[in-house]
């Protein structure tokens, strides 16, 4: 069975270590490049990070991004040098970067880079950017446009966002990778990544919706799932993003986002008075437990949502 993901950080990253345990290579994540950004002259791929660190196991899990047994000699005579480093790159991260950087420079494109990491760091699934040309998140709060990491971790997500653009998403479009892997995926999976700056980027992406109508033609389930739980986000400031874009922060409030491309919609067990509501929407809905709290949980969760994705009228 062959499954797309289409994710973002932490939330997509953990389902995506849960679909790997089922699939191994024949999964496929599709992740925003939208988050990513160039410090000190180097590539930072947040969300591919993310994600790739799960599946080959090196991630930090309390942390939620970069790699575990971490230092930081690098920042801190950076910081002893006067410089603010407020994005943290981690020694060991670095060598990512790095890597990735001189391929980059040579000429490669990303998605040949991001398949030379997965190879060098030996993850069975592959892990696409969903595009190849750049494309960047800014948010409008009240204190003018930020560009997504200076609000997401200088300004700590504190300003309310009132308004969210992707610079270059026009002259972007999905890559050929990522196309052919949504013809030939049995299911396509909406993980529970922040609705707005994650998901959102890769299904505003030139090429991506038409992907998903094809699929869904072709009698193909796309399955979302919420990661707004009880009206919060476990991790991140999807809740308070919703709200302040005028959605309501709910799984109902998620669940109409994703009404014009996903034919089938999960939500946590805590959530299971919005499914009448959200299968008023057009979408079949089940409610589950879908908190990934540790390997188990994931490969559990992950295996339920192939289970739905198999026999969506079960
Ligand atoms: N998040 C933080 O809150 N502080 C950091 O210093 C930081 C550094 C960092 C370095 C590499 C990387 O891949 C991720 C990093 N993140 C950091 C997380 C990052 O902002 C988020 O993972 C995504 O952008 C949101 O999905």
């Amino acid at each position: 069975m062959k499954v797309v993901e289409l994710a973002g950080g932490v939330g997509g990253a953990k389902l995506a270590e849960g679909l790997a345990a089922h699939l191994a290579t024949d999964l496929t994540v599709v992740v925003n490049t939208a988050d990513d950004l160039e410090l000190y002259g180097l590539a930072v791929w947040p969300d591919h990070d993310t994600v790739a660190y799960t599946l080959a196991g090196l991630d930090d899990e309390q942390r939620g991004w970069g790699l575990r047994d971490e230092t930081w000699a690098v920042m801190d005579r950076l910081a002893d040098l006067g410089d603010d480093p407020w994005f943290r790159l981690g020694d060991l991260d670095l060598a990512t970067h790095l890597w990735r950087t001189e391929r980059l420079r040579a000429g490669a494109r990303p998605t040949d880079v991001a398949l030379g990491l997965r190879a060098a760091m030996r993850i069975a699934p592959q892990v696409l950017p969903m595009a190849d040309e750049p494309v960047r998140t800014d948010v409008r709060t009240d204190d003018g446009w930020l560009e997504f990491q200076e609000y997401f971790v200088r300004r700590h997500q504190a300003p309310t966002v009132r308004e969210v653009r992707f610079r270059g998403i026009e002259s972007a479009r999905a890559t050929a990778e990522v196309l052919k892997a949504m013809g030939a995926a049995d299911a396509i999976v909406i993980a529970p990544s922040n609705p707005i700056v994650s998901v959102g980027p890769i299904l505003a992406l030139p090429g991506i919706v038409e992907g998903l109508a094809t699929a869904r033609a072709r009698g193909v389930p796309v399955v979302a799932m919420s990661g707004i739980i009880g009206g919060r986000a476990l991790k991140g400031p999807a809740d308070r993003m919703l709200a302040g874009l005028g959605h309501e922060s709910s799984a109902l409030g998620v669940a109409r986002l994703y009404a014009d491309v996903a034919t089938t919609f999960i939500v946590d067990a805590v959530d299971a008075d919005a499914v009448p509501a959200i299968e008023a929407l057009g979408i079949r809905t089940v409610a589950f437990d879908t908190i990934m709290s540790d390997d188990e949980a994931r490969a559990r969760v992950a295996g339920d949502v192939l289970r739905l994705a198999v026999h969506p009228g079960a």
